[in-house]
């Protein structure tokens, strides 16, 4: 038997064991790249050094890929666009999301929490979403199943989650982003007495800090923000054990139609955590500047430092990984 005949035959083990640190180097190499272009304003420059840092360090891998989240559709993405074949296609057959640098904008200003990140996971098994909103509810492990729900209104959320909790409203934090879509949702969660963190950009991590409530001080996350970061989110909370949901919003014929090419046949569709990232799912996500995930690279005197949270659902391990990168550019290899 051929050794890619055995990697065929045990794909979960292979994706556990082998490649989890390779993603770490992924995100790393993707996270330098755009860290170079920090605080430069340009915003394109910084995402297109992270993608072709990104895309170069994945045609490495042992694997047979899929961007199944990526920068876009073909047409409008150069470079690991949704479906795009990534690997050098010997090895398992796996779905990848990405998000290269998550938080342009952010990298762009040198404002807190860029970060890189990736997910990896069986063939099949994330959501195959076009580049649309999705509205989300997320919020840590430890409560009921399904105590929180999208379709119920921001205050009987807030108020059975402080139930749960055993605290009074008041007590309770949300995220939001700091958007005037979100006008009547803040209003509505402030009148139950909650507080709310608004943030500009960045709701990967938004939606995984409701899963380090004792660092983050953060309950529930509330909102619409892009529907790849939400499968990239969903991806890590299941790996800790949160609850999550998303809906795409799919409000023009177009995003219909074009879902419909993705096998989305009902556009209403509520998705389950699970059903966003089913299967056995590796997160690795990079810190591009400091943050309150993840501290931002950092350019030292022949050695480069980098900070990644490595995500693994078969046992829900969380590890943060301090790198010290030395002769880093000699392995930059195009
Ligand atoms: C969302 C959010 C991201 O950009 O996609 C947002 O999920 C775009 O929303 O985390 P707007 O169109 O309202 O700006 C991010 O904040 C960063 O990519």
């Amino acid at each position: 038997m051929s050794h890619k005949t055995d990697i065929t035959v045990h794909p979960r083990e292979v994706i556990e064991r082998i490649l989890s640190m390779e993603l770490v180097r992924v995100t790393e190499r993707a996270a330098v790249s755009a860290a170079r272009l920090r605080g430069h304003g340009d915003e394109k420059a910084a995402d297109q050094a992270a993608v072709d840092a990104m895309r170069r360090e994945l045609n490495r891998l042992p694997i047979d890929g899929r961007i199944v989240i990526g920068e876009g559709e073909r047409d409008e993405a150069p470079m690991l666009f949704i479906g795009e074949k990534v690997g050098n296609g010997s090895g398992p057959k796996v779905d990848i999301a990405v998000d290269p640098l998550e938080g342009t904008t952010l990298c762009a200003k040198d404002m807190p929490g860029a970060i890189a990140v990736m997910a990896m996971a069986q063939a099949g098994s994330l959501l195959y979403a076009p580049d649309v909103y999705m509205d989300k509810i997320a919020i840590g492990p430890g409560y009921p199943q399904g105590i929180v729900d999208l379709d119920a209104s921001p205050a009987d959320n807030i108020n059975a989650l402080a139930k749960a909790k055993g605290v009074r409203p008041q007590d309770i934090a949300a995220l939001i982003m700091d958007r005037p879509r979100h006008a009547q949702l803040i209003e509505e969660v402030r009148k139950t007495g909650a507080s709310i963190r608004l943030i500009t950009d960045g709701d990967v991590a938004g939606v995984i800090f409701t899963a380090m409530q004792h660092e983050t001080n953060i309950d529930i996350y509330l909102g619409i923000g892009g529907a790849p970061e939400g499968v990239l989110a969903a991806a890590a909370l299941r790996c800790v054990g949160g609850q999550m949901q998303g809906r795409l919003i799919l409000d023009t014929p177009e995003k219909v139609e074009r879902a419909k090419t993705m096998g989305i046949m009902d556009p209403h569709k509520k998705y389950e955590m699970n059903e966003l990232a089913s299967g056995d799912v590796i997160v690795s996500a990079t810190g591009v500047t400091d943050g309150g995930l993840l501290s931002g690279v950092r350019f030292g005197h022949g050695v480069i430092e980098t900070e990644t949270l490595v995500y693994r659902s078969i046992t829900g391990t969380v590890r943060k990984i301090k790198a010290e990168h030395r002769q880093f550019e000699k392995f930059n290899l195009d």
